[in-house]
């Protein structure tokens, strides 16, 4: 028997002194961002937390054993390697074979929780996918933040997922969505989307006022906060919208379908954008991590676990 799973010694001393911590997934790195820049950037965000006070735990599974907390090493496999794409009902499979994988949301976050850590970072969320009264293809980064206390700052979902159906399962989930200083629903390269959502707040220290809360009333869910990237860095929304339509086309004319689906869009947009939209993708994350080492911040003062 190995260990179940290994929290690194730093996330494990910030857990212990109650110092702020925040997770980040390593699907984005694996399969949602091209190298080398992929490797840049998980470098990137998580200098970003140790600058802002906070220390980062990127997750990942690395030959079976889920890792709370990577080495330089471990952040090098997870760019470099050919990685599974791992949700919460691969990790006991890949666990048993000794196998690697990048964890998406519904996974990082799953691990994150069981590790302790209640602030996650991440680009977008999944969701449900368009079409998905046919093909029931719908993330389960949904239903896992239905069972998951993370609080995942995340710039909306991208506009080739059903926006809408999203929200609405979000809400039958009973999975808060509070806007980040806005009550328009993000769309990920994009400020804003069609939708509006009921809540905002002004502060991480409200984000964190709402964790409390939630855990005095027995609320076991996720919550999502949704951070629009500013309006200076977003993508040109007429470019968005021809390549989305080109993609998504695309994307049907190849058959993909299942957990290949949101790689190959990702993939198929930053060539079809020439990199804009990867640029933007980069911002728009930065822009979470920020907030998330704020919010992982104020939630460590409130003296509650981190
Ligand atoms: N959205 C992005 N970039 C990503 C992903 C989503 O903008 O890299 C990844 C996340 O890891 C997310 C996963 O959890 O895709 C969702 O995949 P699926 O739709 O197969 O559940
Ligand atoms: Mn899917």
């Amino acid at each position: 028997m190995t260990t179940p799973f290994i929290i690194s010694d730093a996330v494990a001393d910030a857990l212990a002194a109650r110092t702020p911590v925040v997770a980040l997934e390593s699907t984005i790195i694996s399969h949602g961002l091209p190298r080398p820049r992929n490797h840049e950037a998980a470098k990137e965000f998580e200098q970003i937390l140790r600058d802002a006070g906070v220390t980062p735990a990127t997750i990942a599974v690395l030959d079976g054993v889920p890792r709370i907390g990577l080495d330089d090493e471990g952040v090098r496999r997870i760019a470099e390697e050919d990685l599974a794409k791992a949700s919460v009902r691969d990790l006991p499979v890949l666990a048993a074979a000794g196998a690697s994988g990048a964890t998406t949301v519904a996974a990082t976050a799953h691990l994150a929780a069981l590790a302790g850590v209640r602030v996650f970072a991440t680009g977008g969320l999944g969701g449900v996918h368009r079409g998905a009264s046919g093909t029931f293809d719908e993330s389960a980064d949904l239903s896992t933040l239905a069972v998951t206390p993370v609080t995942v700052v995340s710039a909306g979902v991208k506009s080739v997922l059903d926006i809408a159906a999203t929200l609405e399962r979000l809400e039958t989930l009973s999975v808060p969505v509070v806007g980040y200083r806005t009550t328009v629903f993000p769309s990920f390269w994009l400020r804003e989307s069609a939708f509006t959502i009921d809540w905002s707040v002004e502060s991480a220290a409200q984000v964190a006022a709402i964790m409390r809360s939630q855990d005095e009333l027995g609320h076991g869910q996720g919550i999502v906060v949704a951070n629009p990237i500013p309006l200076e860095l977003q993508w040109d929304p007429a470019e968005h919208d021809r390549v989305l339509t080109e993609a998504l086309a695309a994307a049907d004319r190849a058959g993909v379908h299942g957990k290949a689906v949101t790689p190959f869009l990702l993939g198929y947009i930053v060539n079809a954008s020439n990199g804009r939209s990867l640029e933007v993708n980069l911002d728009l994350a930065r822009n979470n991590v920020r907030l998330a080492a704020e919010i992982a911040t104020e939630w460590a003062a409130l003296g509650a676990r981190v």
